[in-house]
């Protein structure tokens, strides 16, 4: 009755049956009138799916899943056995003549164990090896099925998806804080095949041609000769190469920003850089430009506290994500798209939208949202999912196409071939992770790690002889149609358009749209890179470069420096600020945010208790910090504690409430030297490592508070109880709120000296 089932069991009985005449209906093949090599058969039925692809689908005689159901179970039964499904009784032992004689070549369980493990390793990302990955789904709203006919962007669609987060520069084991761009991976496994939009946290490129890219990164990855400095592009070859090639300008001068350091990846605007082409089911075409914004809004640590965070964390934007996830706050960006008139300049106000070092300020196209993507869930196994997880900017659905960026050109042949040797062969497809969600009816066979067993014999079409299929489809089928864009009458050239010349409005609207703080933090960044590098004309190169953006800048750089500030080479350009591009002035929810709560045994817990419910209850996450592990207070009531004062570290938190006296360590200050028969040494209060904690909060913006006891030690440490963004209460629960209302601004700006 089912009639897919019922067209599998046709298309089976034809394989089965041999050679068959025309009134079959396959034509061609022995007994058919006239061969022919047009379609030689129509589909009758809607076609079967090819049986599962990703291997045979057999259950075991005693019902354990083989094959495909195994590649996604792994593990199965309840002994240990070797990769043959062998039962081994001791893995512990290598196999020898009598206890102290010589390992035995025969035996297979410590080859094998030790060959996998001499492979475990596969060659990590040429770019963006170091990364952090979540599954969701994305709901979309419907918004844009006006110009698109995707079908995962139609109302109300539910699709799975994958995210992959990174940073571009540095090693897989390298730190998440470091100064540099992140990428923002998503593959949607949609019902049209998948799609994937592998952007980054800027939405400009260093380079205007795929060509350049090997060279970029040569130079910013470490030193062929001394292999160093690791994920930094605070050294001479990456800021040769981007003084010398100006068009980096832009995506540089985002890098010193507080764009280049994130506070998490949850706050993390991201961006599809290209200009791409939407298609509707009209065959109308606009262009767009894709954009992630962040409910949580853009928010970027402090150089300081990236400093900080690379030593005492360096997973410190993984473990955010992973704990962020685990602990039920999903972290949420709403989809958008700015969209423009498919002109034949394809230029918008006189931006070139094949330029892909320009943006174009929402105030001039607005951002429209057109779906949510939220990540619920954590990968199982970093390895499998992660790692293996392959994007292609190639993976496009019907309804989105690509333009004539020449950077995207290049990366569309890119990131096919480099799976190739990542992921050792042409069928990582199949890898779990990388399948479509989608039926697969491909002629693609063979080749290394194959783990579909094709059946058929015929993987190429038309043919005869597997019931004809695959089939083609037509556009109203669902079929990827190329939109006909017409090619422009020109000679070959290796050349950029004269348009692709300007390397500098763009930088110096972006530089007007920063607010006080943001552009001290700029110059702050640029004078710290630059320090770092030993050649005094790249040092002076880069001045000019500044000084073509603005004046201010050039200065308070070549003053840090100690060089002087040299003139613009060209009249800076007269644009207009982009006041969406500041990540100062806006109020953002407080959902997920980190508070710690410092206490001690003399500490009000009564208050701790109620004001971590009230923490949690407003989809904050509170921490305990205290001076030893284990818990406060007894029996039931009993405080679970989460930091002591040796772990905890200012980075973590966005906000402090100090509960009480806080107490004093046990371990590095007291407990040792008693243990040691030592005399104890006379304690300062409050303890040091809570007196920093405080410093470091204050000076990095953050919010403060304090219940009556606990003003003392704000006090100890110099921290003025009615400085900006300070406040205190006689209970935990009206501070608690206080500090609510100021997280809402991410940070306590007022507090850094250039707003004083
Ligand atoms: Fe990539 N890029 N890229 N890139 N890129 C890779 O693909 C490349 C560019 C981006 O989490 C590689 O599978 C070229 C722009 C992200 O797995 C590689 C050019 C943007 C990721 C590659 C660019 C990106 C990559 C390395 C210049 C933002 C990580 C491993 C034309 C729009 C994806 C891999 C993940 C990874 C090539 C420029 C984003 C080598 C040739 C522009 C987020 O194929």
């Amino acid at each position: 009755t089912n009639p897919l089932k019922r067209a599998a069991d046709k298309v089976a009985d034809a394989l089965q049956s041999g050679p068959t005449g025309p009134e079959d209906g396959i034509p061609g093949k022995p007994g058919a009138e006239s061969p022919s090599v047009a379609e030689p058969t129509e589909p009758r039925e809607p076609l079967p799916p090819k049986p599962d692809q990703g291997g045979p689908a057999t259950v075991s005689p005693t019902g354990q899943p083989t094959g495909a159901d195994q590649a996604r179970t792994a593990q199965s039964g309840s002994y240990l056995t070797d990769a043959q499904g062998v039962r081994r009784y001791d893995t512990d032992h290598s196999l020898k003549a009598g206890p102290r004689g010589p390992v035995l070549l025969q035996d297979h369980h410590l080859r094998e164990k030790v060959m996998h493990f001499d492979h475990e390793r596969i060659p990590e990302r040429v770019v963006h090896a170091r990364g952090a990955g979540a599954h969701g789904v994305f709901r979309s709203y419907g918004t844009a099925a006006n110009v698109t006919k995707a079908a995962f962007l139609a109302e109300d669609v539910e699709t799975p998806v994958f995210v992959r987060f990174s940073t571009v520069l540095g090693s897989r084991g390298s730190a998440d804080t470091v100064r540099d761009t992140r990428g923002f991976a998503t593959k949607f496994y949609t019902s049209e095949g998948v799609f994937d939009l592998v952007g980054n946290n800027i939405p400009v490129f260093f380079i205007q041609d795929a060509i350049k890219f090997p060279d970029v990164i040569h130079a910013g990855k470490p030193h062929p000769d001394r292999e160093i400095p690791q994920a930094q592009s605070a050294h001479d070859t990456f800021w040769d190469f981007v003084t010398l090639h100006t068009e980096a300008t832009h995506h540089t001068l985002w890098n010193m920003s507080d764009r280049g350091i994130p506070r998490s990846y949850r706050t993390m605007e991201g961006f599809g850089v290209h200009t791409f082409r939407l298609v509707n089911a009209a065959g109308e075409t606009t262009l767009v430009k894709f954009h992630w914004k962040p409910r949580l809004g853009v928010h970027s640590l402090v150089w300081e506290e990236a400093q900080i965070a690379g030593g005492v964390d360096p997973d410190f934007h993984r473990r955010d994500l992973y704990d962020a996830i685990e602990a039920g706050a999903h972290p949420e960006w709403e989809f958008g798209i700015q969209t423009f008139p498919d002109t034949p300049d394809q230029t918008f106000e006189g931006i070139d939208l094949l330029d892909p070092t320009n943006i174009v300020p929402e105030e001039l196209a607005p951002v429209q949202p057109i779906g949510l993507l939220t990540l619920n869930r954590n990968p199982t196994n970093f390895f499998a999912e992660t790692e293996q997880v392959a994007f292609h900017v190639g993976h496009l659905v019907p309804g989105i196409d690509i333009t004539d960026d020449p950077l995207l050109a290049g990366r569309l042949f890119s990131y096919l071939d480099t799976q190739i040797t990542r992921l050792g062969g042409p069928n990582f497809p199949q890898i779990p992770i990388n399948r479509p969600q989608a039926p697969v009816n491909d002629m693609l066979r063979d080749g290394f790690h194959q783990t579909a067993v094709h059946r058929g014999v015929a993987p190429y079409r038309p043919n005869s002889l597997d019931g004809g299929c695959p089939f083609t489809a037509g556009a109203d089928m669902g079929a990827y149609i190329e939109t006909p864009v017409r090619v422009p009458e020109a000679a070959k050239v290796r050349e950029a358009p004269e348009s692709f010349g300007d390397h500098y409005s763009q930088p110096r609207r972006f530089w007007l749209s920063m607010s006080p703080v943001e552009r001290e933090h700029i110059i702050g960044a640029y004078t710290f890179e630059l320090a770092k590098c030993y050649e005094q004309a790249i040092k002076e190169r880069a001045l000019q470069t500044l000084a073509n953006i603005d004046p201010e800048l050039c200065a308070g750089v070549a003053a840090g420096l100690g060089l002087p500030a040299p003139e613009p080479t060209e009249p800076l350009a007269d644009v207009e600020p982009s006041p969406a591009l500041s990540q100062v002035g806006r109020i953002w929810p407080a959902d997920g945010r980190i508070i710690g709560i410092i206490t001690g045994p003399d500490g009000d817990l009564d208050g701790v208790r109620a004001v971590r419910q009230e923490v949690l209850a407003g989809g904050m996450v509170p921490l305990v910090v205290a001076p030893a592990g284990g818990t406060l207070g007894d029996g039931d009531d009993a405080l679970t504690v989460q930091r002591t004062y040796a772990t905890a570290r200012s980075v973590e938190f966005d906000a402090l409430l100090v509960a009480g006296t806080p107490g004093v360590g046990a371990d590095a200050y007291g407990a040792r030297d008693a243990k040691a028969g030592r005399p104890t040494v006379q304690q300062a209060t409050p303890d040091p490592r809570v007196g920093l904690l405080l410093a470091e909060a204050y000076r990095h913006g953050k919010a403060i508070g304090a219940t009556s006891g606990g003003q003392s030690a704000l006090e100890a440490v110099g921290i003025p109880l009615d400085a900006p963004g300070v406040v205190t209460g006689d209970t935990a629960s009206a501070v608690l709120q206080q500090l609510t209302g100021l997280l809402g601004g991410h940070r306590v700006w007022e507090r850094f000296p250039s707003a004083a």
